[in-house]
């Protein structure tokens, strides 16, 4: 027995809360002294990722290799939580495929907001730059998003608090036994 190792996928537009969500889920498991590792783009886009943009091939590159490195972490036991667009559904399940190979569970949470919300928060100005042009293929303007069929999670960012949200992963993974 002790713990198995499980990834949690965040997919969704910029600005949709993925990065939140995934912080304060880490705050959570951390104090019930659950181990997890987050990964998003300040800790792989700079890193591991550093040479990928953000044309078609380059995001599936991106998200191939975060999976590989999900998968090691959950491997070692731990909680790997991934927070990045993931705009492509196939590169979804192929992440998710995997995973079931590999006998790790693969949780998809959706991280949903519509396109004039998230436009709305912009926290960084990049939907204003894309709609001006200034940023090329951006994700919900200028590239597409291919929105989750069947997540194991589904969340309406605009609909409840970040702790709500929290609650509803935790409370998916108690009813599946994974904590
Ligand atoms: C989408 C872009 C782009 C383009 C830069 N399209 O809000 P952010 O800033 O912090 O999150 C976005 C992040 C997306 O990187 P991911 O690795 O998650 O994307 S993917 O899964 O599609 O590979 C945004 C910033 O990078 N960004 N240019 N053109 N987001």
């Amino acid at each position: 027995l002790g713990q198995k190792g499980l990834t949690i996928w965040f997919t969704g537009l910029s600005a949709s809360g993925k990065s939140t969500l995934a912080t304060a889920l880490e705050q959570t498991l951390l104090h019930a002294k659950i181990s997890s590792y987050r990964l998003d783009g300040d800790n792989i886009r700079f890193g591991l990722n550093k040479n990928l943009g953000f044309g078609p091939d380059d995001r599936t590159e991106n998200i191939r290799r975060i999976a590989e490195v999900a998968k090691l972490f959950a491997d070692s036991t731990s909680i790997a939580l991934t927070a990045f667009i993931s705009p492509y559904r196939a590169d979804r399940d192929a992440a998710r495929k995997l995973h079931q190979d590999a006998g790790i569970p693969f949780i998809e949470v959706y991280a949903d907001a519509p396109l004039d919300v998230v436009e709305s928060r912009d926290p960084k100005g990049l939907y204003k730059k894309a709609k001006a042009g200034e940023i090329k293929e951006f994700t919900g303007i200028s590239a597409p998003y291919e929105e989750p069929l069947a997540a194991e999670v589904h969340i309406r960012t605009d609909q409840m608090s970040i702790e709500e949200g929290v609650q509803k992963i935790i409370e998916y993974l108690v009813a599946n036994g994974y904590v």
